[in-house]
C-alpha cells in the first residue's frame, strides 16, 4: 500500500515525469505527491496533472523551487477538482508564480478542503494578492497561510485582510518580509478580530509598519496567541500599552528582539506580562534593554507574574550597566522555572564581567531546572572562571556554560 512519493529527480526529468505519472494508476491510495527541489520539473507539469484523476484521495502536494512555468500553474490549476481531498499545497520558491497566481486561482471551486497554504518566496505581486484574497471565501478550511518573503504583496493587504473574514479557522499566518505598509495594517488590523482561533502571527521584517498598529490596539484583544515575532519593528510595543485592556491569556512565547524601542519602555509592556499567565518564552535580543528593565523583570517575577517562564533571552543588549546586572541577579533566583538563560554581548565585544559575577552563581544554585547559561563575550577574571569551572561539581548540576 503505497500513501506517499518523495521524489529526487535526475536531469530526464520529463522521462522520469511520464514514469512516474504512468505509475499512478496503480497507486489508487497515494495520499502524498513531493517533487520538491527539483527544478527540472518546471514546463513538465502536466504530464502529471493529466493523470491524476488516478489518485484522487491525494492530501498534500509539495512543489517547492520546482520552476513551476505559467504553463505548470494553470495545469494544476485545473487539476484542483480532480483531487478534491487536497489539503496541503506548498509552492513555495517558485518565482515565475508571481503576477500568474490567477491562472491558479480562478479554477478554485466552493467545497476545497486546503488547510495549509505556503507560498514562501513566490516572487507574488499585488495583483497576485488580489486574486488572492478572492478565492479565500472558497477556502473556509484554511488553517495556514504562508506568503513570507513576497516584498510586493504589501500592497495588496489591505485586501487580502479584508477577506480574511473567510477564513475563521486561520491558525497561522506568515507575513514575514511583505513588504508591509502602515496602511495594510490598519486592514489587518481590522481583520484580526475574526480570527479567533489564529495563534501565530509574524509580521517580523516589515520595516516600515513601525507604529502600524497603535491605533487599533483593541481589536488585538482577541488574539490568542502562542508566537508573536515582531522583530525588527519601530514602536510595536504600544500594541501592549496598558490602556489597552489587554487579554492575552495563552501566550507563551513574546519575541521582541530586535525592537530598539522596548528599551527603556519596558513598563509599557507591564500589563501585558501580568496578564501573559502562560508567558514561557520570552525574548529581548537586541533591545537596547537599560537596567531599569531588567529591574522591571525581577519585580514582576517576584509578585508572582511570569511564574512559568522557562527561556529568557536578554542577549546583545550591552546597553544594560553593571548595576543594572548586579539587582537583575540579585533577583534571578524568583525565575523559579527558568531553564535557559541567555546574557550574552553582541559579536565583536567584549566586557570585562563585574562583582554581578558571584551573584549570578548565587542564583543558580536556587534554580532547580536551569539548563543552559548563555555567557558569550564576557572576559572572566582567572578565579571567576575558576568558579565557573568547578560550578557544576561542587553543586552537582549539570549547567551547560555557553561562554
Ligand atoms: C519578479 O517579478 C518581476 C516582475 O513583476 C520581474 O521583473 C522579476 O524578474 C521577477 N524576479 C524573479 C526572481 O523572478
Ligand atoms: C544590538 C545592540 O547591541 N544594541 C545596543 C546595545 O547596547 C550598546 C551600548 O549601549 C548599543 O550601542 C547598541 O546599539
Amino acid at each position: 500500500r503505497v500513501t506517499g512519493i518523495a521524489l529526487q529527480l535526475s536531469r530526464c526529468a520529463l522521462t522520469f515525469m511520464c514514469t512516474l505519472s504512468s505509475l499512478l494508476p496503480f497507486l489508487p491510495e497515494l495520499e502524498e505527491i513531493s517533487l520538491s527541489w527539483n527544478g527540472c520539473v518546471g514546463g513538465t507539469l502536466t504530464t502529471l496533472t493529466a493523470q491524476l484523476h488516478h489518485v484522487n484521495l491525494l492530501k498534500v502536494l509539495r512543489l517547492n523551487n520546482c520552476r513551476l512555468s505559467a504553463e505548470d500553474v494553470t495545469s494544476l490549476g485545473e487539476a484542483f477538482e480532480i483531487v478534491p481531498q487536497l489539503e496541503e499545497l506548498d509552492l513555495s520558491w517558485n518565482s515565475n508564480i508571481g503576477g500568474k497566481l490567477s491562472l491558479l486561482t480562478k479554477k478554485l471551486r466552493k467545497g476545497c478542503r486546503i488547510k495549509l497554504l505556503k507560498m514562501t518566496d513566490c516572487n507574488l505581486t499585488a495583483k497576485d494578492g488580489e486574486s488572492l484574497a478572492e478565492i479565500l471565501n472558497v477556502l473556509p478550511n484554511l488553517e495556514v497561510l504562508d506568503l513570507s518573503i513576497n516584498k510586493h504583496i504589501g500592497c495588496s493587504m489591505k485586501v487580502i485582510a479584508q477577506d480574511l473574514k473567510n477564513v475563521p479557522g486561520l491558525k497561522e499566518l506568515n507575513l514575514h518580509m511583505c513588504g508591509l505598509k502602515q496602511d495594510s495594517l490598519q486592514g489587518l488590523d481590522t481583520a484580526l478580530q475574526h480570527l479567533p482561533a489564529l495563534r501565530k502571527l509574524d509580521l517580523s521584517c516589515n520595516k516600515e509598519i513601525g507604529g502600524g498598529f497603535k491605533d487599533a490596539t483593541a481589536h488585538l484583544v482577541s488574539i490568542e496567541a502562542t508566537l508573536f515575532s515582531l522583530s525588527k519593528q519601530k514602536l510595536l510595543v504600544l500594541i501592549f500599552s496598558a490602556e489597552a485592556a489587554l487579554h492575552l491569556p495563552e501566550l507563551e512565547i513574546l519575541d521582541l528582539s530586535w525592537n530598539k524601542c522596548v528599551g527603556g519602555n519596558l513598563k509599557l509592556l507591564l500589563g501585558a506580562l501580568k496578564l501573559a499567565t502562560e508567558i514561557q518564552v520570552l525574548r529581548l535580543s537586541s533591545c537596547n534593554l537599560v537596567a531599569e528593565d531588567l529591574a522591571l523583570l525581577t519585580l514582576l517575577s517576584h509578585d508572582g507574574h511570569l511564574a512559568r517562564l522557562r527561556k529568557l533571552d536578554l542577549s546583545y543588549n550591552n546597553s544594560i550597566s553593571d548595576e543594572g546586572w548586579m539587582v537583575f541577579c540579585q533577583g534571578l533566583a524568583v525565575f523559579k522555572e527558568l531553564s535557559e538563560l541567555d546574557v550574552s554581548l553582541r559579536p565583536s565585544s567584549c566586557r570585562a564581567c563585574g562583582t554581578w559575577f558571584s551573584e549570578l552563581l548565587a542564583a543558580l544554585t536556587k534554580l532547580p531546572a536551569l539548563a543552559e547559561l548563555g555567557m558569550q563575550r564576557w572576559v572572566l577574571s582567572e578565579s571567576q572562571r575558576k568558579q565557573l569551572e568547578g560550578f557544576n561539581q561542587d553543586n552537582k548540576r549539570n549547567i551547560r556554560f555557553d561562554c
